[in-house]
């Protein structure tokens, strides 16, 4: 890179406000490569896969398709073709992510119910008992752990039917689905024929059905894209948050604070990556437990953080700080007092185990496969979740006194953030206003435009929108014109970071009408106001929005899609992204998604995804790649829904 390019993305880099410029000097001080050198080194990036025009789905190829020179793959596929099917595998992978996730708290259920998990318990027995009752299992008289049990094998169910696939197409579909969606997208789903049968049956069968000479048709192929979002909603987000929930609670207001001023020099810190929180509870337990332990190796104690989405589970449920997002993860460790950073699985950087390297931190991987060398793996089972995590919070406590006083430095920056708005919370804090009919006055206010709308703004980090802060700046504008947000995943730590999930957020930066009402909820509730964005979880939890819009949509007798709502992706990064965006456009939701989705390459789908769709599922891609463009399209969105529903523009 040539001397001017390097100052230019040095600018670049500390433009954004997360990033601390005095930290970012001494990394480089310490020899740490951080995720925007290796961005930078990658420039320019490939143009074919940019509009993922690139086939290697075999070995005619790699081809790639240049308009009007190379129109054709060796085998005749073209770029509507090859866009479909890359478009349905990145949806497919992204989805199996989290069917893998909620099957390993579904599993944990079932070892609860058998009584080999004695280290957990069933926090939320209200829930289990619905969603048995829900799927008609027999509640009265019976232990608790006999219902799980029985629940857990109608779980199962959609992880092993075999009727409806295939050869006889029944009208057989997923349980989970069955009861977390409205009548009507499920209506709507069964016209289309896209209602999955069985999570793990959809999710290997798209890989034969974008092998080469299967599926040549990419409108089959985008409705294919549609059944995996069904997948991922109902058997991958809705269903691990479901199980969590039953396990661990379901989460409720709670303060907390953010951004990496949370760790603490004199305390042995413990940073918590990745997505899955049964382990994570349960190092937060033994951290409190071996609090003494740590005063006795000259700590102060123990302070665990947290980062991406465990970091949110462990917060949204016990208050626990959140040090950073995605991007952050390797700056966690250069701080130099990050003791041991211990990951389950998702979103972990290779590269912690190099910046590790540079530092005394210990790297603890526990998934047998998720595995960095470099890393210590301590293999983790819910049967021997006491033992495994008070090992792996002694690591740390010895670990503390190989900390490098000359390479400490921990950046001031941090910020209060209220958290834990599970559905079930947005409701409690409506009942304080009327107790009887909850979600009225915030429909009335939807009715009356003092909210205009809400959007669900969720997702990544991406280094290609640095210097933008797109996650915050959209925020604001969309929250300026009195639409409430809520959302999860990385954009909470951004939002959080930027003070905007606090009651001052509400004063400082909401529309007079928003701010009217949020006030007037807040003070029912003893705040002076609730946040104009609201945090509803970890990605995962993304299936919470699925289930506040079907609770408005059924109270006002409308399908979603008619609802003054849209969703957002303005940083997406991760095939899981393109699986959550999937499941909303299934749903109905216009969604923004930038930097601009790799379908740019097909004519056809891009057409279809921005526009035909709408006629299909009411679901369409917004496109605005600036944070202004994309405030603007989402809001002119919601100003065309309330039009149609009759309501004040
Ligand atoms: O699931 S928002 S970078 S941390 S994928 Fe990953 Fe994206 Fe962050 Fe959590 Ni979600």
């Amino acid at each position: 890179m040539k001397e001017s390019e390097k100052v230019r993305s040095e600018i670049r880099i500390v433009k954004d406000s997360w990033v601390n410029s005095d930290l970012l000097k001494k990394a480089k001080k310490d020899g740490v490569e951080l995720v925007f050198h290796r961005f930078e080194a990658q420039q320019p990036q490939c143009v074919f896969g940019e509009g993922d025009v690139c086939c290697k789905n075999c070995w005619n190829g790699p081809c790639r398709i240049i308009p009007g020179k190379q129109d054709y793959g060796v085998c005749g596929a073209n770029a509507d073709v090859i866009v479909a099917r890359n478009l349905l595998r990145h949806a497919g992978a992204g989805a199996t992510c989290h069917t893998d996730h909620a099957k390993e708290t579904v599993l944990a259920l079932y070892e609860i119910a058998e009584g080999k998990a004695p280290g957990y318990g069933i926090k939320d027995k209200e829930k289990l008992l619905m969603f048995a009752e829900k799927l008609g299992i027999k509640t009265k008289g019976r232990s608790v752990k006999a219902i799980a049990r029985d629940l857990v094998y109608e779980i199962l169910e959609d992880f092993r039917r075999q009727q409806g696939l295939f050869v006889k197409k029944e009208g057989t579909y997923l349980n989970w689905l069955r009861i977390r969606a409205t009548k009507e997208r499920i209506n709507t789903w069964k016209k289309l024929g896209i209602l999955p049968v069985n999570a793990d049956a959809e999710t290997s069968h798209i890989l034969h059905q974008t092998t080469m000479g299967c599926d040549a048709d990419p409108v089959d192929l985008l409705l294919s894209v549609m059944r995996i979002g069904l997948v991922d909603g109902y058997s991958g987000l809705t269903l691990a948050t479901d199980i969590q929930d039953i396990i661990f609670g379901t989460p409720m207001p709670v303060k907390s604070e953010s951004n990496l001023g949370v760790l603490k020099e004199g305390y042995v810190n413990i940073v918590v990556h990745g997505h899955v929180p049964i382990l994570s509870e349960k190092i937060v337990e033994w951290a409190k437990k071996l609090n003494d332990t740590a005063k006795k190796v000259g700590a102060k104690g123990i302070n665990v953080v947290g980062t991406c989405c465990t970091g949110i589970e462990v917060l949204m449920r016990q208050g626990v700080p959140i040090a950073g997002h995605v991007l952050q993860q390797e700056m966690v460790i250069a701080t130099g007092v990050c003791d041991l950073m211990i990951v389950d699985l998702q979103c972990i950087y290779p590269s912690i185990a190099n910046v590790a390297q540079c530092y005394h931190t210990k790297i603890v991987t526990t998934i047998d496969y998720v595995r960095i060398p470099g890393a210590i793996h301590i293999p983790f089972e819910v049967d021997k979740a006491d033992e495994t995590a008070k090992k792996i919070v002694k690591l740390a406590v010895d670990n503390f006194k190989n900390r490098r006083k000359n390479k400490v430095f921990i950046p001031k920056e941090k910020a209060e953030v209220w958290t834990g708005f599970s559905a079930e919370a947005i409701i409690e804090a409506l009942k304080k206003v009327n107790r009887k009919v909850p979600l009225k006055p915030l429909v009335d206010a939807i009715k009356s435009g003092d909210i205009y709308g809400i959007v669900g703004i969720v997702g990544c980090r991406n280094p290609k929108v640095r210097g933008m802060r797109f996650h915050e700046e959209l925020t604001k504008l969309l929250i300026k014109k009195n639409v409430l947000v809520v959302g999860t995943g990385c954009w909470a730590h951004a939002a959080a970071q930027e003070g905007l999930m606090t009651p001052e957020a509400t004063e400082k930066y909401a529309g007079a009408k928003l701010k009217r009402v949020l006030k007037a909820i807040g003070q029912a509730n003893g705040l002076p106001a609730l946040p104009p964005a609201l945090h509803m979880g970890s990605c995962v939890d993304n299936g919470r929005i699925g289930v506040l819009l079907g609770a408005i949509a059924d109270y006002l007798k409308v399908p979603i899609p008619a609802l003054p709502v849209a969703g957002s992706a303005p940083e997406y990064v991760t095939e899981k992204a393109v699986a959550i965006a999937s499941f909303f456009l299934a749903l109905g939701l216009a969604v923004h998604i930038n930097p601009v989705p790799p379908v740019t390459g097909s004519k056809l789908v891009t057409k279809i995804l921005t526009k035909d769709l709408e006629e299909i599922t009411g679901g369409k891609v917004l496109i605005g790649t600036t944070p202004e463009e994309a405030a603007k399209v989402i809001v002119a969105h919601i100003r065309k829904k309330r039009k149609e529903l009759g309501l004040k523009v």
